[in-house]
């Protein structure tokens, strides 16, 4: 009997240029990510010089059209994230933290003048970008922020002091994107902005977090505000509020909902092929029934992931998918990967947990990928309270 990996794809509801994307997607990440990443995450090391290549690629700013951007469709920048996190969510979390999380607040709440001067060479991979909402006693509750600008002096002039944690990229950043309270003219309270601080201004320092054992291919550090003083220009003007910041994540967490299927189908089809090959008792082990219920409920958790993620993308596409459907993308895929890598682990007994075989870094990774853009309890309360009506945050 013939085998195959997949019993239902989604190949026949995509464009002709949709599978054109996926397929150089992935010729180029098996070609130049996946040689390299292992070492790189053994030695905790970013592989800074791919990204020329990811630039040319379209895979820095994919969605935004125009400043030399690829403008690609929803579908199309999905289905990079899957081929960028098949081979590591540290790698995908850097495009996904440079185009939605950096480049994509300049373009939505940035002047003219900001866009030309950051966009063209954030997409040509020359200038680098992070973003700066978690601090070291604000995470899921990012509104009880203490990082403050206040105005100062006849240009109107911000001055900075805070501290971000957690930043992905920042030790490596020309730019932060830091969200911080201040007092608006006419506002009684301090409102949440966006600032552009960039390298070299006195006060800012961008200390590296050493010592993790999940993303280490990933670059994450801190961004120290010491009254750092910003020119009123780089205040992003379209945006006020915690709805600036929650916006980006949106953008994130959408590229991370698909980014999280290419994860499980890297674990899914490593599994596979082991398990075909490994002889116990005298016969493959994918031959016994417990190891083919395992590679079932992976299997098929996979499809179901990908045609989520896929209708949440044409949904995207008529301006129609909402901030709760994107919690239940990022939510759901990302807890499947999970339960994929760690069942995967399992499927290759002792092999399991060797570099070499690939399943021990993803399932390490997504540890990290369940915790950030919004934890999955988060995500759980988020949807629990569309569902009800009644918020169980606090
Ligand atoms: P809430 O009252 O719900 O909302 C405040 C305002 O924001 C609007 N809003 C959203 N807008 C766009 N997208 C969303 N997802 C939105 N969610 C809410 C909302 O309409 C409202 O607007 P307005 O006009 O009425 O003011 O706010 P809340 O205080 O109840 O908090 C909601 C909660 C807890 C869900 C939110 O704070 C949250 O999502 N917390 C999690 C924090 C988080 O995700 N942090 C991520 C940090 S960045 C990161 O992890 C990057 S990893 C990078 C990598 O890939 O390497
Ligand atoms: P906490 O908020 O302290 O949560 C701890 C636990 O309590 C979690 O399980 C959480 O779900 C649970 N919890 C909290 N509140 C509730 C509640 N109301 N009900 C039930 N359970 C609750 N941030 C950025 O701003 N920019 C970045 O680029 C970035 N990159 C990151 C990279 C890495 C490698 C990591 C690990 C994190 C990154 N983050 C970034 C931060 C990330 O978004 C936060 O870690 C995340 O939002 C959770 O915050 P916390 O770690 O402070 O956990």
């Amino acid at each position: 009997m013939d085998a195959t990996p997949y019993v239902l794809s989604i190949d026949h509801l995509l464009s002709e240029e949709e599978r054109l994307t996926w397929r150089a997607s992935r010729e180029f990440c098996e070609r130049r990510i996946a040689p390299v990443i292992e070492r790189h995450y053994e030695a905790a090391t970013f592989p800074r010089e791919l990204i020329p290549e990811f630039a040319e690629m379209g895979f820095l700013g994919s969605s935004i059209e125009g400043y030399g951007c690829a403008g690609m469709g929803p579908v199309a920048y999905g289905l990079t994230m899957i081929e960028l996190e098949r081979q590591d969510s540290g790698i995908r979390s850097f495009c996904s933290v440079q185009s939605a999380l950096a480049m994509w607040p300049i373009f939505a709440y940035g002047t003219d003048e900001q866009k030309e001067r950051w966009l063209p060479p954030m997409a040509r991979g020359e200038k680098i970008g992070c973003f700066g909402l978690t601090e070291p006693n604000s995470g899921s509750d990012p509104g009880s922020m203490r990082t403050h600008a206040v105005q100062d002096g006849p240009g109107g002039d911000y001055i900075l002091n805070g501290q971000k944690f957690w930043i992905t990229n920042s030790p490596l950043a020309d730019v932060c994107v830091v969200w911080a309270k201040t007092l608006d003219h006419g506002s009684e309270a301090p409102v949440i902005r966006g600032f552009l601080v960039e390298r070299g201004m006195k006060g800012l320092q961008t200390p590296e977090t050493k010592g993790k054992l999940s993303l280490r291919a990933s670059v994450t550090g801190e961004i120290v505000l010491d009254d750092v003083r910003v020119p009123a220009a780089n205040l992003l003007p379209k945006v006020r509020g915690l709805k600036g910041p929650l916006g980006c994540l949106t953008q994130a967490r959408y590229g991370i909902g698909w980014g999280a299927v290419g994860a499980a189908m890297g674990v899914y089809e490593r599994a596979r092929s082991y398990t075909m090959e490994r002889v116990q008792f005298g016969r493959p082990i994918a031959g016994f029934q417990l190891t083919q219920q395992k590679l079932v409920e992976l299997h098929n958790e996979i499809v179901k992931g990908l045609l989520l993620a896929h209708h949440c993308g044409r949904l995207k596409e008529t301006g129609s998918l909402n901030p709760i459907q994107v919690s239940m993308l990022k939510r759901d895929n990302v807890r499947m990967a999970l339960t994929a890598a760690r069942t995967a682990r399992a499927m290759l007994g002792g092999n399991g947990i060797m570099g070499e075989y690939q399943i021990m870094r993803p399932l390490c990774n997504l540890e990290t990928v369940f915790t950030y853009e919004g934890t999955h309890e988060i995500h759980t309360l988020a949807i629990g309270r569309a569902l009800t009506g009644l918020s169980a945050f606090s």
